[in-house]
């Protein structure tokens, strides 16, 4: 891994979605999106340490996620927009990205869902000898619901090859985490269900990658899973929307600002070369154009398309 790639993938998921903000106002964009700004280093460590061949399964906050797997840009823009061309032929919108040739096997608008799905797969690529890692994104929203219990203890229980990788941004829409849990260790009500488990501070994309890309390894020589990460990051927007909410009272810019000088865009971008840096970004401006263009000029699905892919007509 070198700073020159987490930087890459860092600006441009940075930048995808302060377009997405700046479009969004113009209805042109048919779904809530629920943006990622201040929380990319999460995603961005978390893939850096993946391969092709690794399985994520995330949450309706993934834009990021699906971008730092691998996804398609122009299938994601396209996908708001609502058009035939989008990940999920304009179906789904921004919270059910999908890209099968990535391993992105599937974001929802629906709390907690994914997690079994993550570790069902888990149980699958168990069966068939493969040494595929799943990775399971949640938000801390996520632990309140039964599912989340379960499935840590399916998991343990089965020595599966899952990474739970919890993005604690400490609010679930505008509730804090301290008035929905009464222990507000994640990472220690993880550890209890059998598995190793630890609380990575300070938004920090270098250290992600390092701790995550340790349990890859392990995974991959054979070594049981799952493992569990909390990582503590932070939503700079509003919970679904392209704008700021720091007026409505649930919180404040004070307790943001510490986040925002922690941005990790700027930070490893001061480690890249401006020579190497300079066209990187230019060729990243002018993908997110292309990719606008694109969704601009995609037909929306035709209206006898309205029932089909609907469900598994296997
Ligand atoms: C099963 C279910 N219950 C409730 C909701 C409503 N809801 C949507 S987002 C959200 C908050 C989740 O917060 P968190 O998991 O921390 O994710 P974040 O938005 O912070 O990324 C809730 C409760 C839902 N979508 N699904
Ligand atoms: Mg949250």
């Amino acid at each position: 891994m070198t700073n020159e790639s987490l930087y890459q993938s860092l600006y441009r998921i940075r930048r995808v979605e302060e377009a997405v903000a700046k479009v969004y106002p113009t209805d042109k964009i048919k779904s809530p999106v629920h943006l990622s700004i201040g929380q990319e280093a999460v995603a961005v460590g978390v893939c850096a340490a993946l391969e092709l061949q690794d399985i994520v399964f995330g949450t309706y906050r993934s834009h990021a996620l699906y971008l730092a797997k691998g996804g398609d840009l122009k299938a994601m823009i396209a996908e708001m927009y609502g058009k035939d061309t989008g990940a999920a032929r304009g179906k789904g919108g921004s919270m059910h990205l999908i890209d099968l040739n990535k391993g992105i096997m599937g974001t929802s608008a629906v709390v907690g869902t994914t997690i079994a799905n993550a570790v069902g797969y888990a149980y699958a690529l168990k069966y068939q000898r493969s040494n595929a890692v799943v990775v399971s994104f949640m938000g801390d929203g996520a632990v309140d619901e039964g599912v989340f219990h379960e499935s840590l203890n399916f998991a343990a229980l089965k020595k599966l090859p899952v990474i739970f990788i919890c993005e604690n941004n400490q609010y679930a829409i505008h509730t804090h985490q301290l008035q929905r849990q009464a222990v507000g260790n994640i990472y220690e009500r993880a550890r209890v269900y059998g598995m190793p488990s630890e609380r990575i501070e300070g938004n920090d994309v270098l250290k992600i990658y390092e701790r995550v890309s340790a349990a890859v390894a392990a995974l991959r020589a054979g070594g049981p899973g799952p493992y569990f990460f909390e990582c503590m990051t932070y939503r700079w927007k509003e919970h679904v929307g392209p704008n700021e909410d720091y007026q409505l009272g649930y919180r404040s810019r004070t307790e943001a600002q510490p986040w925002m000088e922690m941005d990790q865009v700027p930070r490893i971008g001061a480690l890249v070369d401006a020579a190497v840096r300079a066209p990187m970004e230019a060729a990243i401006e002018a993908e997110i154009t292309e990719a606008f263009a694109f969704a601009e000029s995609s037909p929306f699905p035709a209206p006898a398309e309205l029932y089909t892919a609907v469900y598994d007509e296997a």
